[in-house]
């Protein structure tokens, strides 16, 4: 299999909407701020315009308050995108609204009909397989039904688990190049990344492990000092993003965008 995690040409965005206010969470930690949410997508969408992708940005969706959060709605690989099924009831529509985006590129995108779950949060593609962890959204069925589809363009697939009380997988973790995953100590002590190179965000810094690494920079949330300082000894040129609004929605870097 070829590493489809090194240079990412495209990306795809969707500009939050004033209903965002009435996005899932899992606690109440204060209403999120639109003004403030918009110019930190700003600052999130011209880094990745920096590196020389395309960025598609596709307009607010009023009726869909988590539809900021675009990477839960799809999987995009080499050969071809596969559309999610939500596991959260309030998510599912959103899927219809990414499809005609996504087949703007891809001549092969298919769809995960049911009856399983699975979001594109618990889903890492790293350069040897893909990982998807069981969750509160994405469920044994749906994990199956993924194998079926990514098995067609030559991928492995191993089913992993989220921790409880951890949204998604990608919440704890993220890939830095093929081979080397930035990681919470309880994620990676669950054994799922034998074999890999790991990085752990630093104690108290859980937060930070929801970072993407989109060609020459690696995107985190800003207010991580100590996991900033290891990543840059390591290497990585870090942008910090203000994540205040996102995170009371329970969202990061990761979910911003689908990279492909
Ligand atoms: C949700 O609960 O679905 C949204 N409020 C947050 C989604 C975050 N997405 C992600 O981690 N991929």
């Amino acid at each position: 299999m070829t590493d489809p995690t090194y240079e990412f040409t495209r990306a795809i965005t969707r500009r939050p909407s004033a209903s965002i206010t009435d996005g899932l969470r899992a606690e109440d930690t204060g209403t999120p701020d639109l003004d403030q949410m918009l110019r930190d997508h700003a600052h999130y969408v011209a880094t990745l315009k920096k590196t020389g992708a395309e960025v598609v940005e596709l307009p607010p969706l009023e009726d869909f308050p988590d539809a900021v959060f675009v990477e839960d709605t799809a999987l995009c690989l080499p050969r071809g995108a596969v559309l999610m099924r939500p596991g959260a009831p309030s998510r599912m529509g959103e899927v219809a609204h990414m499809a005609p985006a996504l087949r703007d590129f891809y001549d092969d995108v298919r769809e995960i009909v049911g009856p399983g779950h699975i979001e594109g949060g618990d889903i890492l593609v790293t350069g040897r397989e893909i990982l998807v962890g069981r969750s509160d959204r994405t469920d044994a069925a749906g994990v199956a039904e993924l194998t079926r589809i990514v098995s067609d363009w030559g991928h492995n697939l191993r089913e992993v688990f989220t921790p409880p009380g951890v949204l998604h997988f990608k919440t704890d973790c993220s890939l830095l190049d093929g081979d080397t995953i930035l990681a919470t100590q309880r994620l990676d002590a669950s054994g799922c990344f034998d074999g890999y190179r790991v990085l752990h965000v630093a104690d108290g810094e859980e937060a930070a492990a929801n970072s993407i690494r989109f060609n020459q920079f690696v995107l985190m949330p800003a207010g991580f000092p100590r996991t900033a300082e290891m990543l840059d000894k390591a290497g990585f040129e870090v942008v910090e993003i203000n994540n205040s609004e996102c995170a009371k929605l329970d969202g990061g870097m990761s979910c911003l965008s689908l990279r492909f």
